[in-house]
């Protein structure tokens, strides 16, 4: 069936009635795939949805991790009644979801907002920060055991690396041979690469319910304040580490460099963008952290950009499996672009550390302040 007419299917089982305009697609994240569909209500005014097809390669349990976004966005409209939120469609069937045999369809409201993938206001940096510690706050209180693992192992860089290594030993796709240098340089920092989770694996850092998937273009903006509005994927919902949600925003939107630019020279830490979005961040989450959260969160950079670079190059390795690709080499050009961002993140581990102490220290005085206020 065409994309065209299988859109409107999937809208009436949706239960949307109104006259079928057509849709668009949307450059949305590199895993699912997701369409704007537009109709025309009754009075003439046109109306759209977000149709998301969702990759049940990469998510082995649709279902179960549908659940987690309901639990997840009913808990925090719980806590903040009227806040804009994201709202899914129900089929007849009281279901969130649409699995027709071939495809996994779920629909939300369209919400008119702008995002960005590389940013240099740093207002709008600091209030993705914020935006993001605050949805972990308002996590603080939910029941971890509640929540399945919609991918499991997804930030265990350990269990990362040894799928990379299962790649290279495999060579799928015969490309082993022409990327020895970026199999080797990752080979060499594995264990920086596993700070988090070594630490994790021997109790040293709290488990928290986390995003994971904390690209800046996972914020939805209002276009006239350019202040956060809602934040969006909640695919990968999980319990995880403060540090995992830190550092893949910073390896994302501290880049100077969109994530498959070419000039890999110019991949490089941002460290205004970086203080911007630790303000943001940690102005939220400071009171809650422990000293090793504290000491690591700048390490959970370098941490998660090896390990993307690792998921990227083992994609490219078995043959563009898992990520949507744009050209024939985009999984090489993206896993390039990390091993740049992450060796120049390496250069600069020390201020890095110091302005999120810096961060920690002005987020606690003041919320001390205001306590003495009050
Ligand atoms: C994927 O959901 P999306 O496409 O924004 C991936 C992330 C990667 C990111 C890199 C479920 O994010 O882990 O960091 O691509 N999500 C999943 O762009 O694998
Ligand atoms: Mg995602």
């Amino acid at each position: 069936m065409e994309l065209f007419d299988k859109l409107l299917e999937v809208s009436r089982a949706f239960r949307i009635p109104y006259e079928y305009l057509g849709y668009e697609t949307i450059q949305m994240g590199n895993v699912n795939h997701t369409y704007k569909v537009n109709f025309r209500l009754p009075e003439g005014k046109e109306k759209s949805f977000l149709v998301q097809n969702v990759n049940t390669y990469a998510f082995r349990n649709p279902v179960g991790l549908m659940n987690n976004i309901d639990s997840v966005t009913e808990h925090i409209r719980a806590k903040k009644p009227g806040q804009l939120a994201l709202h899914f469609h129900h089929t007849a069937d009281r279901k969130t979801y649409l699995a027709d045999g071939e495809n996994f369809w779920r629909m939300t409201n369209y919400v008119p907002s702008v995002t960005y993938n590389t940013v240099t206001d740093l207002n709008v940096v600091r209030s993705a920060g914020k935006a993001f510690g605050e949805f972990q706050m308002d996590l603080e209180d939910f029941d971890l055991s509640a929540l399945v693992e919609t991918i499991p192992g997804f930030h265990d860089t350990r269990k990362r690396y040894a799928d990379f290594r299962r790649s290279v030993e495999e060579d799928k796709a015969g490309r082993v041979s022409s990327v020895r240098e970026e199999i080797e340089y990752l080979l060499s920092v594995e264990d920086k690469a596993c700070c988090l989770t070594d630490l994790y694996r021997a109790g040293k850092l709290p488990l928290r319910v986390t995003h994971n998937d904390t690209k800046i273009n996972n914020v939805l903006f209002s276009p006239e304040t350019k202040e956060a509005m809602i934040v969006i994927d909640l695919d990968t919902v999980m319990p995880g580490l403060m540090g995992h949600d830190f550092g893949d925003a910073i390896r994302f939107a501290a880049n100077r460099v969109e994530e498959d630019c070419t000039d890999y020279d110019r991949a490089q830490v941002n460290l205004d963008v970086f203080r911007a979005f630790a303000e943001g961040f940690l102005s939220m989450t400071a009171k809650t952290m422990t000293d090793t959260e504290v000491k690591t969160l700048a390490m959970s950079c370098f941490d998660l950009t090896a390990e993307l670079a690792t998921r990227f190059l083992a994609d490219y390795l078995d043959g563009d499996l898992y990520f949507n690709i744009r050209r024939p080499d985009h999984n090489l050009v993206r896993a390039r672009c990390q091993i740049a961002l992450a060796k120049d993140m390496l250069k600069h581990m020390d201020e890095m550390e110091a302005i999120v102490e810096q961060c920690v220290r002005n987020s606690l005085a003041r919320s001390e302040e205001r306590f003495s206020r009050n």
